[in-house]
Protein backbone atom coordinates (compact mmCIF):
# COMPACT_ATOMS: atom_id res chain seq x y z
CA UNK A 1 0.00 0.00 0.00
CA UNK A 2 1.66 3.27 -1.09
CA UNK A 3 2.11 5.40 1.78
CA UNK A 4 0.24 8.71 2.68
CA UNK A 5 3.08 11.47 1.80
CA UNK A 6 3.46 9.85 -1.74
CA UNK A 7 -0.59 9.28 -2.16
CA UNK A 8 -1.44 13.28 -1.08
CA UNK A 9 2.45 14.00 -3.50
CA UNK A 10 0.15 12.72 -6.39
CA UNK A 11 -3.16 14.75 -5.51
CA UNK A 12 -0.80 17.52 -5.47
CA UNK A 13 0.79 16.94 -8.83
CA UNK A 14 -2.48 17.00 -10.15
CA UNK A 15 -3.84 20.27 -8.69
CA UNK A 16 -6.45 22.15 -11.39
CA UNK A 17 -5.71 25.23 -12.26
CA UNK A 18 -8.57 27.49 -11.46
CA UNK A 19 -10.16 29.65 -14.43
CA UNK A 20 -11.81 33.12 -13.11
CA UNK A 21 -14.33 34.95 -14.99
CA UNK A 22 -15.73 38.54 -13.74
CA UNK A 23 -19.33 38.74 -13.64
CA UNK A 24 -21.04 42.62 -13.43
CA UNK A 25 -24.85 42.17 -12.44
CA UNK A 26 -27.65 44.06 -14.03
CA UNK A 27 -27.40 46.97 -11.82
CA UNK A 28 -24.39 49.15 -11.67
CA UNK A 29 -24.93 52.02 -8.84
CA UNK A 30 -27.60 51.95 -6.51
CA UNK A 31 -28.11 55.47 -4.88
CA UNK A 32 -29.71 54.42 -1.07
CA UNK A 33 -31.42 56.05 2.54
CA UNK A 34 -32.20 53.80 5.26
CA UNK A 35 -33.91 50.80 4.50
CA UNK A 36 -33.98 50.64 0.97
CA UNK A 37 -32.31 47.66 -0.55
CA UNK A 38 -31.89 46.43 -4.44
CA UNK A 39 -31.86 42.96 -5.95
CA UNK A 40 -28.51 42.34 -8.25
CA UNK A 41 -28.76 39.27 -10.89
CA UNK A 42 -25.54 38.38 -12.21
CA UNK A 43 -27.87 36.56 -14.97
CA UNK A 44 -25.95 32.90 -14.06
CA UNK A 45 -25.28 30.67 -11.31
CA UNK A 46 -21.47 31.60 -10.25
CA UNK A 47 -19.24 30.51 -7.20
CA UNK A 48 -16.74 33.21 -6.38
CA UNK A 49 -16.15 36.56 -4.23
CA UNK A 50 -18.36 39.96 -4.57
CA UNK A 51 -16.92 43.39 -4.44
CA UNK A 52 -18.19 46.40 -4.62
CA UNK A 53 -17.41 50.34 -4.31
CA UNK A 54 -19.06 52.37 -1.13
CA UNK A 55 -18.97 56.49 -1.13
CA UNK A 56 -21.26 59.25 0.28
CA UNK A 57 -23.47 60.69 -1.99
CA UNK A 58 -22.50 64.41 -1.26
CA UNK A 59 -22.82 65.20 2.72
CA UNK A 60 -20.52 62.97 4.30
CA UNK A 61 -20.78 59.52 6.22
CA UNK A 62 -21.15 60.70 9.50
CA UNK A 63 -21.13 56.96 11.32
CA UNK A 64 -20.74 53.26 10.62
CA UNK A 65 -22.98 52.15 7.19
CA UNK A 66 -24.69 48.73 7.80
CA UNK A 67 -25.76 46.46 4.85
CA UNK A 68 -27.22 43.30 4.90
CA UNK A 69 -26.37 41.35 2.04
CA UNK A 70 -27.86 38.07 0.70
CA UNK A 71 -26.71 35.54 -1.52
CA UNK A 72 -29.17 33.41 -3.14
CA UNK A 73 -28.89 30.42 -5.57
CA UNK A 74 -32.76 31.51 -6.82
CA UNK A 75 -35.10 33.68 -6.09
CA UNK A 76 -37.02 31.30 -3.54
CA UNK A 77 -33.77 31.54 -1.35
CA UNK A 78 -33.74 35.29 -1.44
CA UNK A 79 -37.19 35.79 -0.73
CA UNK A 80 -36.75 33.07 2.11
CA UNK A 81 -36.75 34.57 5.99
CA UNK A 82 -33.44 32.95 7.47
CA UNK A 83 -34.13 33.56 11.18
CA UNK A 84 -37.08 30.89 10.53
CA UNK A 85 -35.02 28.15 10.02
CA UNK A 86 -35.19 25.28 11.73
CA UNK A 87 -33.09 22.76 9.96
CA UNK A 88 -30.63 19.79 11.26
CA UNK A 89 -27.58 21.86 9.12
CA UNK A 90 -25.71 24.51 11.04
CA UNK A 91 -27.59 27.78 9.86
CA UNK A 92 -24.12 29.58 8.97
CA UNK A 93 -24.51 27.66 6.04
CA UNK A 94 -26.93 30.20 4.62
CA UNK A 95 -25.77 32.69 2.50
CA UNK A 96 -26.56 35.95 4.28
CA UNK A 97 -23.60 38.68 6.00
CA UNK A 98 -23.94 42.03 8.17
CA UNK A 99 -20.87 43.99 6.75
CA UNK A 100 -20.76 47.18 9.13
CA UNK A 101 -18.86 49.91 7.09
CA UNK A 102 -16.57 52.69 8.43
CA UNK A 103 -16.25 54.93 6.16
CA UNK A 104 -16.36 55.46 1.99
CA UNK A 105 -14.10 52.26 0.45
CA UNK A 106 -13.64 49.58 -2.06
CA UNK A 107 -14.94 46.46 -0.49
CA UNK A 108 -14.26 42.70 -1.18
CA UNK A 109 -15.68 40.38 0.81
CA UNK A 110 -13.45 37.64 1.93
CA UNK A 111 -15.42 34.95 1.88
CA UNK A 112 -16.66 32.74 -1.04
CA UNK A 113 -20.64 32.38 -2.32
CA UNK A 114 -22.89 30.54 -4.62
CA UNK A 115 -25.36 32.41 -5.89
CA UNK A 116 -26.86 34.11 -8.88
CA UNK A 117 -28.68 37.00 -6.78
CA UNK A 118 -27.11 39.29 -4.39
CA UNK A 119 -29.97 41.11 -2.01
CA UNK A 120 -28.42 44.13 -0.80
CA UNK A 121 -30.31 46.07 2.25
CA UNK A 122 -29.02 49.20 3.56
CA UNK A 123 -30.16 48.22 7.16
CA UNK A 124 -28.68 51.36 9.18
CA UNK A 125 -27.58 54.88 7.70
CA UNK A 126 -27.49 58.23 8.46
CA UNK A 127 -26.93 59.99 5.36
CA UNK A 128 -27.88 58.49 1.80
CA UNK A 129 -25.21 56.60 0.51
CA UNK A 130 -23.56 55.40 -2.98
CA UNK A 131 -23.10 51.51 -3.83
CA UNK A 132 -21.56 50.94 -7.11
CA UNK A 133 -18.92 48.76 -9.77
CA UNK A 134 -20.97 45.98 -8.45
CA UNK A 135 -18.29 42.92 -9.53
CA UNK A 136 -18.63 38.98 -9.18
CA UNK A 137 -15.00 37.31 -9.23
CA UNK A 138 -16.42 33.81 -10.56
CA UNK A 139 -14.38 30.49 -10.04
CA UNK A 140 -14.21 27.13 -11.70
CA UNK A 141 -11.68 24.46 -12.62
CA UNK A 142 -13.55 23.53 -15.82
CA UNK A 143 -12.51 24.68 -19.34
CA UNK A 144 -15.62 25.99 -20.84
CA UNK A 145 -13.82 26.59 -24.17
CA UNK A 146 -13.61 22.79 -24.96
CA UNK A 147 -17.24 22.18 -23.93
CA UNK A 148 -19.27 21.14 -27.15
CA UNK A 149 -22.78 21.89 -27.24
CA UNK A 150 -24.92 18.03 -27.04
CA UNK A 151 -25.78 16.31 -29.96
CA UNK A 152 -29.58 16.34 -29.20
CA UNK A 153 -32.46 17.94 -31.80
CA UNK A 154 -34.41 17.56 -28.52
CA UNK A 155 -35.39 21.06 -27.17
CA UNK A 156 -36.05 19.76 -23.49
CA UNK A 157 -32.84 17.46 -23.79
CA UNK A 158 -30.50 20.66 -24.72
CA UNK A 159 -31.57 22.42 -22.53
CA UNK A 160 -31.07 19.64 -19.22
CA UNK A 161 -27.61 19.28 -20.83
CA UNK A 162 -27.21 22.78 -20.44
CA UNK A 163 -27.81 22.87 -16.86
CA UNK A 164 -26.25 19.70 -16.11
CA UNK A 165 -23.27 20.77 -17.04
CA UNK A 166 -23.22 24.47 -15.63
CA UNK A 167 -24.15 22.35 -12.47
CA UNK A 168 -20.84 20.40 -13.03
CA UNK A 169 -18.82 23.52 -13.95
CA UNK A 170 -19.60 24.74 -10.58
CA UNK A 171 -18.90 21.79 -8.76
CA UNK A 172 -15.38 21.80 -10.35
CA UNK A 173 -12.95 24.05 -8.32
CA UNK A 174 -9.95 22.59 -6.50
CA UNK A 175 -11.60 19.30 -6.41
CA UNK A 176 -14.92 17.86 -7.23
CA UNK A 177 -16.99 19.86 -4.55
CA UNK A 178 -20.63 18.61 -3.81
CA UNK A 179 -22.25 21.76 -3.69
CA UNK A 180 -20.57 25.16 -3.66
CA UNK A 181 -23.24 26.31 -1.48
CA UNK A 182 -23.14 23.41 1.21
CA UNK A 183 -20.54 21.23 1.67
CA UNK A 184 -17.98 22.20 -0.06
CA UNK A 185 -16.23 18.90 0.46
CA UNK A 186 -15.17 16.15 -1.64
CA UNK A 187 -17.77 12.88 -1.20
CA UNK A 188 -17.02 9.86 -3.15
CA UNK A 189 -20.45 8.91 -4.27
CA UNK A 190 -20.46 12.75 -5.75
CA UNK A 191 -17.17 12.04 -6.94
CA UNK A 192 -17.46 9.25 -9.01
CA UNK A 193 -21.01 11.14 -10.56
CA UNK A 194 -19.10 13.95 -11.67
CA UNK A 195 -16.07 12.18 -12.93
CA UNK A 196 -18.74 10.35 -15.21
CA UNK A 197 -20.23 13.57 -16.30
CA UNK A 198 -16.82 15.03 -16.63
CA UNK A 199 -15.12 12.28 -19.17
CA UNK A 200 -17.97 13.29 -21.44
CA UNK A 201 -17.51 17.47 -21.04
CA UNK A 202 -15.35 19.21 -19.64
CA UNK A 203 -12.72 16.22 -19.47
CA UNK A 204 -10.54 17.34 -16.88
CA UNK A 205 -8.72 14.10 -16.15
CA UNK A 206 -5.95 16.02 -13.41
CA UNK A 207 -9.24 16.99 -10.83
CA UNK A 208 -10.13 13.04 -11.35
CA UNK A 209 -6.51 11.76 -10.41
CA UNK A 210 -6.05 14.50 -7.91
CA UNK A 211 -9.63 13.44 -5.99
CA UNK A 212 -9.08 9.23 -6.13
CA UNK A 213 -5.34 10.02 -4.77
CA UNK A 214 -6.85 12.30 -1.71
CA UNK A 215 -9.37 9.81 -0.92
CA UNK A 216 -6.51 6.72 -0.82
CA UNK A 217 -4.34 8.96 1.92
CA UNK A 218 -7.63 9.21 3.94
CA UNK A 219 -8.04 7.36 7.30
CA UNK A 220 -9.87 4.13 7.04
CA UNK A 221 -11.99 3.25 10.10
CA UNK A 222 -11.85 0.21 12.25
CA UNK A 223 -13.46 -2.04 9.15
CA UNK A 224 -11.21 -0.39 6.88
CA UNK A 225 -13.44 1.52 4.90
CA UNK A 226 -11.99 4.88 3.64
CA UNK A 227 -13.62 7.79 4.80
CA UNK A 228 -16.78 8.83 2.64
CA UNK A 229 -15.67 12.59 2.52
CA UNK A 230 -12.77 14.81 2.57
CA UNK A 231 -11.94 18.49 3.50
CA UNK A 232 -8.68 20.38 1.67
CA UNK A 233 -8.85 23.52 3.62
CA UNK A 234 -7.21 24.81 5.50
CA UNK A 235 -5.19 21.48 5.50
CA UNK A 236 -5.66 17.98 4.41
CA UNK A 237 -8.33 16.32 6.57
CA UNK A 238 -10.29 12.73 6.18
CA UNK A 239 -14.20 13.17 7.46
CA UNK A 240 -14.88 10.99 10.23
CA UNK A 241 -18.21 9.09 8.74
CA UNK A 242 -17.41 6.10 6.86
CA UNK A 243 -20.19 5.28 4.08
CA UNK A 244 -20.18 1.52 3.21
CA UNK A 245 -21.47 2.52 -0.50
CA UNK A 246 -19.30 5.14 -0.69
CA UNK A 247 -16.51 3.13 0.54
CA UNK A 248 -17.57 0.47 -2.52
CA UNK A 249 -17.95 3.21 -5.26
CA UNK A 250 -14.43 4.81 -4.27
CA UNK A 251 -13.35 1.07 -6.15
CA UNK A 252 -16.17 2.03 -9.09
CA UNK A 253 -14.48 5.19 -9.39
CA UNK A 254 -10.75 3.81 -9.89
CA UNK A 255 -12.90 1.45 -12.59
CA UNK A 256 -14.35 4.26 -14.30
CA UNK A 257 -11.09 6.02 -14.70
CA UNK A 258 -8.99 3.40 -16.00
CA UNK A 259 -11.66 2.39 -18.59
CA UNK A 260 -11.81 5.75 -19.42
CA UNK A 261 -8.32 6.33 -19.53
CA UNK A 262 -6.07 3.46 -19.73
CA UNK A 263 -4.20 5.10 -17.47
CA UNK A 264 -2.81 1.55 -15.41
CA UNK A 265 -0.17 3.47 -13.30
CA UNK A 266 -3.26 5.24 -11.57
CA UNK A 267 -4.66 1.67 -11.00
CA UNK A 268 -1.08 0.00 -9.46
CA UNK A 269 -1.18 3.14 -7.09
CA UNK A 270 -4.76 2.45 -5.65
CA UNK A 271 -4.70 -1.25 -6.35
CA UNK A 272 -3.85 -2.26 -2.76
CA UNK A 273 -6.56 0.40 -1.01
CA UNK A 274 -9.29 -1.47 -3.42
CA UNK A 275 -9.00 -4.38 -2.72
CA UNK A 276 -8.58 -3.71 1.15
CA UNK A 277 -12.23 -1.86 0.52
CA UNK A 278 -13.97 -5.09 -0.63
CA UNK A 279 -12.18 -7.37 1.74
CA UNK A 280 -13.50 -5.33 4.35
CA UNK A 281 -17.14 -5.49 2.97
CA UNK A 282 -16.72 -9.31 2.41
CA UNK A 283 -16.48 -9.65 6.06
CA UNK A 284 -19.62 -8.46 6.95
CA UNK A 285 -21.56 -11.18 4.94
CA UNK A 286 -23.15 -13.94 6.67
CA UNK A 287 -22.61 -17.83 6.44
CA UNK A 288 -25.48 -17.49 3.15
CA UNK A 289 -23.25 -14.38 1.51
CA UNK A 290 -25.88 -11.56 2.53
CA UNK A 291 -24.71 -8.37 4.01
CA UNK A 292 -25.74 -8.25 7.66
CA UNK A 293 -25.63 -4.72 9.29
CA UNK A 294 -22.16 -3.93 11.65
CA UNK A 295 -22.50 -1.41 14.57
CA UNK A 296 -22.09 1.91 13.65
CA UNK A 297 -22.44 1.54 10.41
CA UNK A 298 -24.31 4.17 8.03
CA UNK A 299 -24.92 2.99 4.62
CA UNK A 300 -26.61 5.71 2.13
CA UNK A 301 -28.15 4.58 -1.28
CA UNK A 302 -30.77 7.54 -1.00
CA UNK A 303 -32.21 10.23 1.37
CA UNK A 304 -35.23 8.54 1.45
CA UNK A 305 -37.24 8.82 4.47
CA UNK A 306 -37.39 5.12 6.11
CA UNK A 307 -35.56 3.20 3.71
CA UNK A 308 -34.09 0.06 4.40
CA UNK A 309 -30.82 -0.36 2.50
CA UNK A 310 -29.09 -3.82 2.86
CA UNK A 311 -30.54 -4.69 -0.36
CA UNK A 312 -29.32 -2.28 -2.23
CA UNK A 313 -26.01 -2.07 -0.68
CA UNK A 314 -25.48 -6.27 -1.63
CA UNK A 315 -26.38 -4.85 -4.77
CA UNK A 316 -23.96 -2.21 -4.95
CA UNK A 317 -21.65 -4.62 -3.87
CA UNK A 318 -21.99 -7.16 -6.61
CA UNK A 319 -21.72 -3.87 -8.95
CA UNK A 320 -18.44 -3.26 -7.18
CA UNK A 321 -17.38 -6.57 -7.87
CA UNK A 322 -18.19 -6.96 -11.38
CA UNK A 323 -16.33 -3.79 -12.43
CA UNK A 324 -13.27 -4.86 -10.46
CA UNK A 325 -12.66 -8.02 -11.94
CA UNK A 326 -13.22 -7.09 -15.25
CA UNK A 327 -9.93 -4.32 -14.61
CA UNK A 328 -8.13 -7.23 -12.86
CA UNK A 329 -8.43 -8.93 -15.63
CA UNK A 330 -7.62 -6.10 -18.20
CA UNK A 331 -4.55 -5.83 -16.46
CA UNK A 332 -3.74 -9.29 -15.54
CA UNK A 333 -4.20 -9.56 -12.02
CA UNK A 334 -3.84 -13.26 -10.48
CA UNK A 335 -6.87 -12.57 -8.04
CA UNK A 336 -9.36 -11.97 -11.04
CA UNK A 337 -10.69 -15.38 -10.97
CA UNK A 338 -10.83 -14.89 -6.68
CA UNK A 339 -13.46 -11.74 -7.22
CA UNK A 340 -15.30 -13.27 -10.42
CA UNK A 341 -15.68 -16.63 -8.51
CA UNK A 342 -17.29 -14.75 -5.39
CA UNK A 343 -19.37 -12.62 -7.72
CA UNK A 344 -20.92 -15.23 -9.21
CA UNK A 345 -21.97 -17.68 -5.78
CA UNK A 346 -23.17 -13.87 -4.30
CA UNK A 347 -25.26 -13.50 -6.91
CA UNK A 348 -26.50 -16.35 -7.02
CA UNK A 349 -27.37 -16.37 -3.56
CA UNK A 350 -29.55 -13.25 -3.70
CA UNK A 351 -31.53 -14.42 -6.31
CA UNK A 352 -32.29 -17.34 -4.67
CA UNK A 353 -32.75 -16.36 -0.99
CA UNK A 354 -34.02 -12.50 -1.49
CA UNK A 355 -35.93 -12.97 -4.72
CA UNK A 356 -39.70 -13.46 -3.42
CA UNK A 357 -41.95 -15.41 -6.11
CA UNK A 358 -45.09 -13.79 -4.42
CA UNK A 359 -43.74 -10.44 -4.26
CA UNK A 360 -42.12 -10.55 -7.85
CA UNK A 361 -39.26 -8.41 -6.74
CA UNK A 362 -36.29 -8.70 -4.12
CA UNK A 363 -37.14 -8.44 -0.38
CA UNK A 364 -35.19 -9.44 2.68
CA UNK A 365 -35.72 -9.92 6.14
CA UNK A 366 -32.74 -7.47 7.11
CA UNK A 367 -34.61 -4.61 5.35
CA UNK A 368 -37.76 -5.90 7.30
CA UNK A 369 -39.06 -7.39 4.02
CA UNK A 370 -39.76 -3.49 2.83
CA UNK A 371 -40.62 -3.29 -0.90
CA UNK A 372 -38.16 -0.15 -2.77
CA UNK A 373 -36.93 0.49 -5.81
CA UNK A 374 -33.95 1.34 -4.89
CA UNK A 375 -33.60 -2.63 -4.09
CA UNK A 376 -34.58 -3.56 -7.16
CA UNK A 377 -32.69 -1.05 -8.83
CA UNK A 378 -29.18 -2.40 -7.09
CA UNK A 379 -30.43 -5.75 -7.60
CA UNK A 380 -30.49 -5.17 -11.51
CA UNK A 381 -27.45 -3.16 -11.61
CA UNK A 382 -25.45 -6.07 -9.67
CA UNK A 383 -26.38 -8.64 -12.26
CA UNK A 384 -28.71 -10.59 -10.12
CA UNK A 385 -31.81 -10.41 -12.32
CA UNK A 386 -31.54 -9.82 -16.29
CA UNK A 387 -33.07 -9.46 -19.57
CA UNK A 388 -36.62 -8.93 -20.12
CA UNK A 389 -37.70 -10.45 -16.39
CA UNK A 390 -35.39 -7.34 -15.16
CA UNK A 391 -37.36 -4.87 -17.24
CA UNK A 392 -40.73 -6.35 -16.05
CA UNK A 393 -39.56 -5.84 -12.70
CA UNK A 394 -38.09 -2.27 -13.19
CA UNK A 395 -41.66 -1.14 -15.25
CA UNK A 396 -43.36 -2.51 -12.10
CA UNK A 397 -41.80 -1.00 -9.24
CA UNK A 398 -41.49 2.53 -10.31
CA UNK A 399 -43.94 4.77 -9.51
CA UNK A 400 -45.56 1.79 -7.58
CA UNK A 401 -47.02 3.14 -4.39
CA UNK A 402 -46.30 0.07 -2.26
CA UNK A 403 -42.15 0.76 -3.03
CA UNK A 404 -40.09 3.22 -1.50
CA UNK A 405 -39.52 5.83 -4.43
CA UNK A 406 -36.19 7.40 -5.02
CA UNK A 407 -35.99 10.67 -3.77
CA UNK A 408 -32.43 12.31 -5.25
CA UNK A 409 -30.94 13.07 -8.54
CA UNK A 410 -28.55 10.64 -7.00
CA UNK A 411 -30.12 7.58 -6.69
CA UNK A 412 -32.14 8.63 -10.01
CA UNK A 413 -29.09 8.19 -11.45
CA UNK A 414 -28.76 4.87 -11.12
CA UNK A 415 -32.53 4.03 -11.65
CA UNK A 416 -31.34 5.87 -15.40
CA UNK A 417 -27.70 3.45 -15.32
CA UNK A 418 -30.49 0.38 -15.07
CA UNK A 419 -32.58 1.39 -17.98
CA UNK A 420 -29.65 2.04 -20.04
CA UNK A 421 -28.48 -1.77 -18.67
CA UNK A 422 -31.98 -3.14 -20.22
CA UNK A 423 -31.78 -1.61 -23.43
CA UNK A 424 -34.60 0.73 -21.79
CA UNK A 425 -33.58 4.06 -23.91
CA UNK A 426 -37.23 5.29 -24.71
CA UNK A 427 -37.76 5.02 -21.05
CA UNK A 428 -34.54 6.30 -19.65
CA UNK A 429 -34.97 9.80 -22.46
CA UNK A 430 -38.92 10.21 -20.62
CA UNK A 431 -37.55 9.63 -17.30
CA UNK A 432 -35.00 12.07 -17.52
CA UNK A 433 -37.23 14.66 -19.03
CA UNK A 434 -39.58 14.01 -16.45
CA UNK A 435 -37.37 14.65 -13.36
CA UNK A 436 -34.33 17.07 -14.66
CA UNK A 437 -36.88 18.77 -16.71
CA UNK A 438 -39.29 19.04 -14.20
CA UNK A 439 -36.41 21.24 -12.38
CA UNK A 440 -36.10 22.99 -15.41
CA UNK A 441 -39.57 23.82 -16.17
CA UNK A 442 -39.37 25.34 -12.65
CA UNK A 443 -36.68 27.35 -13.39
CA UNK A 444 -33.48 25.86 -12.42
CA UNK A 445 -30.02 27.45 -13.89
CA UNK A 446 -28.44 24.54 -11.88
CA UNK A 447 -29.74 20.75 -10.48
CA UNK A 448 -30.41 20.90 -7.58
CA UNK A 449 -29.67 18.56 -4.58
CA UNK A 450 -33.12 16.64 -3.61
CA UNK A 451 -36.56 17.64 -5.67
CA UNK A 452 -39.42 15.56 -5.02
CA UNK A 453 -41.85 17.03 -7.99
CA UNK A 454 -44.95 17.27 -5.82
CA UNK A 455 -43.00 17.84 -2.74
CA UNK A 456 -40.78 21.61 -3.30
CA UNK A 457 -40.57 21.60 0.29
CA UNK A 458 -38.68 18.22 0.86
CA UNK A 459 -35.66 18.86 2.97
CA UNK A 460 -33.36 15.82 3.89
CA UNK A 461 -32.59 18.10 6.36
CA UNK A 462 -35.46 19.15 7.60
CA UNK A 463 -35.80 22.82 5.96
CA UNK A 464 -35.53 23.28 2.74
CA UNK A 465 -33.65 26.39 2.87
CA UNK A 466 -30.63 25.16 3.61
CA UNK A 467 -30.66 22.64 0.50
CA UNK A 468 -28.17 22.47 -1.94
CA UNK A 469 -29.68 24.04 -5.45
CA UNK A 470 -26.57 23.33 -7.35
CA UNK A 471 -25.15 19.74 -6.41
CA UNK A 472 -22.72 17.70 -7.81
CA UNK A 473 -24.60 14.14 -7.70
CA UNK A 474 -27.61 16.00 -10.24
CA UNK A 475 -25.63 17.01 -12.92
CA UNK A 476 -25.25 13.21 -14.73
CA UNK A 477 -27.96 13.98 -17.51
CA UNK A 478 -25.28 14.96 -19.90
CA UNK A 479 -23.49 12.30 -18.99
CA UNK A 480 -26.37 10.16 -20.58
CA UNK A 481 -26.96 11.96 -23.44
CA UNK A 482 -23.47 12.84 -24.18
CA UNK A 483 -22.16 8.97 -23.86
CA UNK A 484 -25.90 7.11 -24.74
CA UNK A 485 -26.92 9.64 -27.65
CA UNK A 486 -30.23 9.99 -25.50
C1 LIG B 1 -24.90 15.19 1.86
C2 LIG B 1 -24.38 15.81 0.63
C3 LIG B 1 -23.46 14.95 -0.20
C4 LIG B 1 -23.75 13.49 -0.07
C5 LIG B 1 -23.90 13.06 1.34
C6 LIG B 1 -24.23 11.60 1.55
O1 LIG B 1 -24.30 15.72 2.99
O2 LIG B 1 -25.48 16.20 -0.07
O3 LIG B 1 -23.58 15.31 -1.55
O4 LIG B 1 -22.81 12.73 -0.76
O5 LIG B 1 -24.95 13.79 1.92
Amino acid sequence: MKDKTYLLNKAQENYPELRFTILTPDITEFIASNGDSVLLDLGEHAVGHFSFKFDKVNIFVDAPVRLKIKFGEDMREINDDFSHYSGTLSETWLQEEILNLDFPQNVTMPRRYACRYIKITVERTTRPIRLFDFSFRASTSADASILKPANTKDALLSKIDLVATNTLKECMQTFFEDGPKRDRRLWIGDLRLEALANYYTFQNLEIVKRCLYLFAAGECNNIGFLPSFIYETPYYHSGATHIEDYALLYVVSVCDYYEHTGDSDVVYDLLEICKSQLESFKATLNKNLIATKQDGWFAFIDWCPGLENLTALQGVYLYTLERFSKVLKTIGDEDYEKYSALLSKVRSACKTQLYDENANAFINAYDKNQLSVHSQVWMILGGVIEGEEAKKLLLYCLDNKNFKQPVTPYMRHYVIEAMIKLDMKAEAIQYLKTFWGGMVEIGADTFWEAYIPDDLDFSPYEDRMINSLCHAWSCTPTYFIRKYGL
